[in-house]
């Protein structure tokens, strides 16, 4: 990227275009600072010659596994390399120790994936082609071999393939610290299905993807002294609630009502189910099936990997009777009464609906009619009973829905947790983070506020981890390296999270104060950031605002900010199912101790998220990270597609192009002195006797005449390409005779 392109006549360049993003052609002619190129697509153009990039003629036509062996480092040249490697079906490509992912939409393993694990087992790094196993086994190394903490970090917006390549990881830290020869229910089992389950019940169809994750993950998973599997912890983040009864078209419910609803018949009828267009919470999409997916046969998988994790019989019938029971709550609605605005149960087929859920939530219908229509206000005088109106009623019922959901969320998480067993033990531990990725919709709401937060807070941790570690190394080292800028994130971090003044204390104060609207919280938050150059207010609405996020500008509408931001349950709600006959849905709701209802102080979602993202991100800095990044090739989630625009926006907004950058201008390679000699020292011709580690180092590259190298205090630092050159030089060397001359700088070393 710093070498300064020699552009003349007849040279081959990369020209920038609006369909394909970069287009090759040929220059005809050049004129000033100006020049004419015949391109690719049968069309002349006159092009800047500081818009013209060199075409890499030297790559071999399959493109080039590590994106830091090209020797033009880039946009057209790292776009051009993933686009040749994806028709060859290569989808992994490294740039450094990052992993770049492009989503296939089809299966590719031919052998089997556990011929392919045996292959990565212990596989030097870059020896093999690129692939998840080779990240995941070289996590699993470092941390046997530095005894630290290793983590897996998988971004990419969403339908990239987060979530299958998490699986790939933890499929392979499976196999390779699992209990070969136990029988029954191994905790690595555990692990592995706690994915179904999960999936069930977090996962569904979304415009972007069909299997979208509605929730963030991030699963450590613990080893013992000998590497093996010893425990696990599942944490997950902010499931999005409003899914559960509000879905735009061509967008499914959560996957779990869609299973139960194909259930064998004699559950249908215990439940009283059936056409899942008969329910409101499924019936405001018409999308019910999934081409790639059978929802009966997905009921049994679910049940029997809820087996797996620990969930017995009585906890499953009582989970998928509440999923019911919230169908039929949904179907329960409300009309005027007579000669009052009070709500009343609409006609017979919502009172049958009221009692269905009643009976399944095991409550009484009365009680269920009450928490939804009546409200009770406690002030100092007196207890007022308040009716709500249809509207008012309705929008308790969601709410209800919504919490009851989400707390049944919340257990299914305790439970896999409890059943796989913590290791209080171990000292180390492999995190694999699958978090929602950056979202822009048509409309955002809080919950796009809170996805682009965490995507903020991680785009920062592989910045400081890519580019300052970087840098910090080549300081400790004393290696002459001039800076080099990157884009850093901190100021809209700053925007969002900083306490007092951020967005997030400014919406808890608003949420606090009985009289504010959205109207008056953007008033504030207008007026706070007037100056913030990520902050933007948009010309023609005053309940919007727009952030400027490093991935690019995001409009939200702000109506239902201060509503979703409160984190309560209704006191009616709450009293009436801790009042439930069933014991699993009265173990969702356990009492509230009056004493600290009345003390507790508002709780707000956005505050507590911040909490949880500072929690993850001191787990994630006690560890050392690898980076994986999907990158979605086409829109219609079709196999074969390759489009540059999309993803040339893709490696730009997640910081790939820029780290390459980096990487590139800097020496991408280190070896310790003693990794060096072990590997090359052979090419020395057994003349390093006398010499101390680095004059032995020294010895060989001069040797060698190698150019491009730096000495530090205890590695070599390589520019892009050198190792391939040694590597060659090696190859050359290593015959059967200097199979000899090894084992005895082994045996000097
Ligand atoms: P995501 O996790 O990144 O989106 P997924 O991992 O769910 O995306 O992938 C979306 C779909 O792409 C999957 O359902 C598969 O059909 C396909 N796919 C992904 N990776 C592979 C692979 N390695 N091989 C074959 N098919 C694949 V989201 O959860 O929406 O942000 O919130
Ligand atoms: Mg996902």
């Amino acid at each position: 990227m710093d070498v300064e392109p020699n552009i003349t006549i007849g040279s081959r360049v990369w020209v920038e275009d609006s369909s394909v993003a970069w287009v090759d052609g040929e220059v005809l002619g050049i004129r000033d600072k100006e020049a004419d190129v015949q391109t690719s697509k049968e069309k002349k153009v006159v092009v800047s010659l500081s818009r013209l990039h060199p075409v890499d003629v030297d790559i071999p036509e399959e493109g080039v596994d590590d994106m830091t062996r090209l020797s033009y480092l880039h946009e057209p040249g790292v776009l051009h390399n993933l686009a040749t490697r994806f028709k060859l079906n290569n989808i992994y490509t490294y740039t450094g120790n990052i992993l770049i992912a492009v989503n296939p939409f089809q299966r590719l393993t031919s052998l089997g994936e556990t011929h392919l694990m045996e292959q990565y087992k212990g596989a030097e790094f870059g020896q093999l082609s690129p692939h998840v196993f080779a990240i995941a086994d070289i996590s699993y190394r470092a941390m046997i071999d530095d005894r630290k903490s290793n983590s897996i970090l998988v971004s990419g917006e969403s339908g990239a393939g987060k979530t299958e390549t998490t699986k790939l990881i933890m499929q392979y830290l499976a196999f390779i610290g699992g209990h070969a020869f136990a029988d029954g229910r191994t905790v690595e089992q555990q692990i592995l299905e706690s994915n179904p389950v999960l999936e069930a019940f977090g996962n569904a169809k979304t415009v972007r993807n069909n299997n979208s994750s509605r929730f963030g993950k991030f699963v450590e998973i613990q080893f013992d002294c000998h590497g093996r599997i010893s425990g696990a912890a599942i944490r997950t983040y902010l499931l999005e609630r409003s899914r559960v009864c509000q879905i735009s078209d061509p967008e499914r419910n959560y996957h779990c009502f869609y299973l139960l609803c194909s259930a064998p018949a004699e559950e249908l009828e215990k439940y009283n189910l059936g056409d899942p267009k008969s329910f409101h919470y499924l019936n405001q999409s018409s999308c019910y099936e999934l081409d790639d997916m059978n929802d009966a046969e997905q009921y049994l998988a679910t049940r029997r990997a809820m087996d797996v994790v620990g969930i017995s019989q009585e906890e499953q019938e009582a989970i998928f009777r509440v999923v019911a029971a919230i169908l039929h709550l949904g179907n329960i609605d409300f009309a005027k009464g007579e000669d009052t605005d009070f709500s009343v149960i609409r006609d017979d087929k919502a009172k049958f609906h009221l009692e269905m859920t009643a009976n399944l939530l095991m409550c009484e219908a009365n009680a269920l009619e009450d928490a939804l229509c009546k409200r009770v206000m406690v002030t100092p005088e007196e207890v007022i009973r308040k009716s709500l109106d249809p509207m008012g009623a309705t929008i308790s019922r969601d709410g209800l829905a919504k919490t009851i959901y989400s707390r049944l969320f919340e257990w299914l998480v305790d439970k896999i947790n409890n059943s796989i067993g913590q290791d209080s033990t171990s000292q180390y531990l492999i995190g694999v983070l699958d978090i929602y990725g950056f979202e822009s919709f048509k409309t955002n709401s809080f919950e796009q506020f809170c996805i682009n937060y965490t995507n903020e807070k991680l785009q920062q941790h592989f910045n400081q981890h890519v580019f300052k570690m970087e840098q910090e190394q080549y300081t400790k080292e004393g290696i002459d390296w001039s800076y080099v800028k990157f884009i850093d994130n901190q100021d809209i971090l700053d925007l969002i999270e900083k306490k007092p003044g951020g967005i997030i204390a400014l919406l808890d104060e608003a949420c606090m104060f009985p009289r504010s609207t959205h109207e008056t919280f953007c008033d504030k938050i207008y007026q706070s950031f007037k100056s913030h150059k990520r902050f933007i207010r948009p010309k023609l609405s005053r309940t919007e605002f727009i952030i400027s996020h490093y991935a690019g500008e995001v409009q939200y509408q702000a109506d239902q900010f201060l509503d979703k931001n409160k984190d309560y349950v209704v006191t009616e709600h709450q009293d009436l199912l801790t009042s439930s006959k069933c014991p699993f849905v009265m173990s969702l709701f356990p009492p509230i101790v009056v004493e600290t209802a009345k003390t507790s102080k508002f709780s707000s979602l956005g505050a507590r998220f911040k909490l949880q993202l500072q929690q993850l991100m001191d787990t994630l800095n006690s560890t050392e990270p690898h980076y994986i990044r999907c990158v979605k090739p086409n829109d219609d989630l079709k196999p074969l597609i390759f489009d540059n625009v999309n993803v040339m926006q893709q490696l730009r907004s997640s910081g790939v192009i820029e780290a390459i950058r980096i990487k590139c201008a800097g020496f991408p390679t280190h070896k310790t002195f003693h990794e060096f000699l072990v590997r090359f020292g052979i090419l020395a011709h057994n003349k390093l006797e006398g010499r101390d580690e680095k004059e032995a180092c020294k010895f060989i590259l001069d040797k060698v005449g190698l150019t491009g190298f730096q000495m530090g205090e205890t590695k070599i630092f390589l520019r892009a390409g050198k190792m391939a050159e040694l590597d060659s030089q090696l190859t050359e060397v290593l015959s059967h005779s200097a199979k000899i001359i090894q084992q005895e700088v082994r045996r000097y070393l």
